[in-house]
């Protein structure tokens, strides 16, 4: 018990003064568009007023089967691809989810006070078990290992876009029922959604989000993509024919989703970007030169990390020691509430 108190007194302990930002993106595919916008963007800007922790998570990725090789390569592309939009990892702690064993611990004991019912209700497990060949029990309990990740830091914030609110809400209450249950341990977090671009919708279909696992190539722009083909998906995305420009997710979603896209790539409200336009022809073109400029940066500096990547390991195993420090800490209180020995 002397040392466990000695553990929780570790300075890397979250401290009341400073806000806690954890969010996560699962290598299952080239990054696209919808993660840059919907939530890359502000991991990128919070990490200059928060402590930020940013998890490449490859365990959620296991709920779909994965090829052992491209995992272990996604995810270290992953990690190179934070590094090129922006993560800074001298002011925030970038890590792989893995490699911090009490994720997988804490998402044990929460499966343990998370009801079927509510796994049953997350509109995410839904969509992708329909049409699925194979549904893991994984892919049901993913939100208890999403819960798990983010308590385990004490989390106050979670950038994410709106197709993860409901796994926020859920977390939120699992947090606040432990709590209740067991005696105050978890921070309950609260997510934060981009104002616009929260949900990027497929170029193809605007009504279903852009998603990198989908099999929309000509819906779906990736961040690393040549970049004449993204102007020309761009170009070619789907509309209405009425020709009226006009910012109306539900009335007009092909149109709002290109509004929302040049809103976030160049600043400015979609309803009165929407003003400057009589015509898809020019929208579409502003919009295709937005994303664009936007996106070659972040390639330019990917393809630099790529040349050499020896540098990425080093920084992935500090990140994952300074993740480890906390969560071994929490998982001492944890332990201790439950009634299970503490190591
Ligand atoms: N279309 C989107 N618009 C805005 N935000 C989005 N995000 C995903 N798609 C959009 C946000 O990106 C972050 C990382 O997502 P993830 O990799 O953890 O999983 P996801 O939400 O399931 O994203 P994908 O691209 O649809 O992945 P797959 O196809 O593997 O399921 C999250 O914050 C998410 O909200």
């Amino acid at each position: 018990m002397i040392w466990s108190a000695q553990r929780a007194q570790t300075p890397a302990l979250a401290s009341p003064l400073v806000t806690r930002v954890f969010s996560g993106i699962k290598p299952t595919g080239p990054v696209q568009l919808g993660n840059m916008l919907g939530a890359l963007r502000t991991w990128v800007e919070d990490q200059h007023r928060a402590d930020s922790f940013y998890c490449v998570v490859d365990l959620h990725a296991l709920t779909i089967p994965q090829d052992p090789e491209v995992l272990r390569r996604t995810t270290l592309e992953l990690a190179q691809l934070l590094l090129a939009v922006g993560i800074d990892p001298t002011v925030a702690t970038l890590f792989i989810q893995s490699d911090v064993s009490e994720h997988t611990e804490l998402a044990w004991m929460l499966e343990c006070t998370v009801s079927f019912g509510e796994l049953r209700r997350m509109t995410q497990f839904k969509d992708k078990s329909d049409d699925a060949e194979f549904v893991s029990a994984g892919l049901f309990t993913y939100p208890a290992l999403m819960a798990a990740d983010i308590l385990l830091y004490d989390s106050d914030e979670v950038p994410v876009g709106e197709d993860q609110r409901q796994h926020l809400e859920l977390t939120r209450d699992i947090a606040t029922r432990f709590n209740s249950r067991f005696g105050e341990t978890f921070v309950v977090p609260r997510a934060t959604v981009p104002k616009v671009a929260a949900r990027v919708m497929d170029l193809q279909d605007p009504t279903r989000k852009m998603s990198k696992s989908d099999d929309s190539p000509q819906g779906t722009i990736l961040v690393l993509e040549e970049l004449g083909q993204v102007a020309k998906k761009i170009r070619r995305a789907v509309t209405d024919t009425d020709n009226e420009v006009r910012f109306d997710p539900v009335g007009k979603p092909g149109v709002s989703n290109l509004l929302s896209i040049l809103s976030a790539c160049t600043g400015g409200d979609p309803a009165q970007l929407a003003d400057q336009y009589d015509q898809y022809g020019p929208l579409k073109a502003d919009v295709a030169e937005a994303v664009v400029e936007y996106l070659r940066p972040i390639q330019e500096r990917y393809a630099e990390l790529a040349a050499d990547p020896s540098g990425v390991h080093a920084l992935l195993a500090a990140g994952a020691d300074r993740a480890r420090a906390l969560a071994e800490a929490k998982m001492i209180t944890v332990r201790d509430r439950l009634g299970l020995p503490v190591r």
